[in-house]
């Protein structure tokens, strides 16, 4: 077996290892049942990272699939919308389904020609695809043990603590980079590479903490229209906002509705689960902006006289370098992983919280669709906001400087944080 092959077969194991080790977690009662109108309920997802998989295996192949109607079941197609999907067999079965998808993947694997210019097949992009494509879903498995805890009852533990001032701002030079990538396998988004100028500006050295988002609050922050754009006060009134989604109201304080319940708030810790308008809001008290997208790259990645980096501290993962892959279920304080700070000392540019930017997800120049329209293409129409960086969520394959991330500006049930610019 040639080394890509080995290489492939460990990753797609370590990634469902992670995979059934979330499945554990949740709650037979919640497994068919839709806790929020944007989401699937939690055990499609499970079903639906192998029928991914395979689906895109065969397609590269030429070959059915094991099981048409599941396979129907488990596809995001409008003609299965989200509340057909309650449909799906039980826990047993869904493992079942699981292994089966999963024989079929490794067999392929096996037999496959790596080496060719078919563009599924060529460098194993399919089995790739498959494994950057499970990291997505295990976010969204997480969010959604969140989720379920908010629809229960939660002890008290909330300890107070102060609004903090914002911190401190680095200096970025000017400078051209190579915005994107024209590695292989990356997503379609990602690609193609291109130069981009950027002006001098300043990006905060760390993400937005949660005592700088409760200053935002005490300084009236949800109730002040002249700090909110229109839409932004018009989602604030219609949903009734007045602190980030996981955040709970108790005696003594706010706590944090974590994937295992409720617990205290560190006052350093990356603010997380805030909407595009929120983090716009936010960002107008501050006197302060978004970064744009290429901003964000080019601070996290640039590296002057060489190469860009793949992560903010060079080459190479490792687990102290970021808060990543669920490792810690939260995120973390603020710049509890300095071996992972950029050149210039950003810290947790990979991972802890996304950071919301300024720009919009659109294509880049070269832009083509692959392996499906529904992937990228159709959500480039200008609707939704880029995110960067990773979160505590956020599994090795995908933790990468060029990742781009997407979500409509009313959505804060993911962990989405910032970081604020100037
Ligand atoms: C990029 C996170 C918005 O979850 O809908 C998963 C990722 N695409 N399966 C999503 C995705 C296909 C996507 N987001
Ligand atoms: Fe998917």
């Amino acid at each position: 077996m040639s080394d890509r092959k080995a290489q492939l077969r460990q990753q797609l194991q370590e990634v469902r290892e992670r995979t059934l080790w979330l499945f554990e977690q949740v709650p037979d009662e919640f497994l068919r049942r839709r806790v929020h109108s944007f989401y699937s309920p939690i055990g499609w997802h499970f079903g639906h990272v192998g029928r991914t998989e395979e689906y895109w295996v065969c397609e590269a192949l030429k070959r059915p699939c094991s099981d048409e109607r599941l396979s129907f079941l488990y596809a995001d197609l409008p003609d299965n919308p989200k509340d057909n999907r309650v449909n799906i067999p039980d826990r047993a079965g869904t493992v079942a389904y699981l292994e089966q998808t999963r024989r079929v993947v490794l067999e392929a694997l096996d037999g496959a020609d790596l080496d060719t210019e078919d563009p599924y097949l060529a460098d194993g992009y399919a089995w790739e695809f498959a494994i950057q494509h499970e990291c997505q879903h295990q976010e969204t498995i997480a969010e959604m043990l969140q989720l379920i805890q908010k629809q229960l009852p939660q002890p008290e533990v909330a300890v107070p603590f102060e609004p903090a001032p914002l911190g401190e701002m680095v200096p970025i030079l000017a400078g051209a980079f190579c915005m994107g990538s024209d590695v292989r396998h990356l997503y379609d988004n990602e690609k193609e590479p291109h130069e981009v100028t950027v002006a001098p500006f300043h990006l905060a050295r760390h993400q937005v903490t949660a005592a700088q988002w409760a200053g935002f609050m005490a300084e009236g922050g949800y109730e002040r229209r002249e700090l909110w754009s229109d839409e932004g006060w018009h989602w604030r009134e219609a949903e009734g906002a007045v602190a980030p989604e996981y955040w709970l109201r108790q005696t003594d304080g706010w706590a944090y509705i974590a994937p295992h319940g409720a617990r205290p708030i560190h006052p350093d810790e990356a603010c997380s689960s805030v909407s595009w308008f929120e983090a716009d809001a936010f960002a107008r008290w501050a006197g302060k902006r978004l970064p744009t997208e290429a901003e964000w790259e080019y601070a996290a990645s640039a590296a002057p006289g060489t190469a860009k980096r793949e992560f903010p501290w060079g080459s190479g993962t490792s687990s102290d370098h970021a808060c990543h892959a669920l490792r810690h279920w939260s995120p973390r304080p603020v710049g509890s992983h300095p071996a992972g700070d950029t050149l210039l000392g950003l810290s947790d540019m990979a991972g802890n919280v996304w950071e919301w930017t300024s720009s919009r997800f659109l294509p880049y120049p070269g832009f083509q669709a692959f392996p499906y329209d529904g992937y990228s293409k159709d959500h480039m129409k200008g609707e939704h906001f880029v995110c960067r960086g990773g979160s505590w969520a956020t599994a090795s394959p995908i933790l990468r400087c060029t990742f781009r991330n997407w979500y409509v500006p009313t959505y804060r049930q993911g962990f989405l944080g910032l970081r604020l610019a100037e």
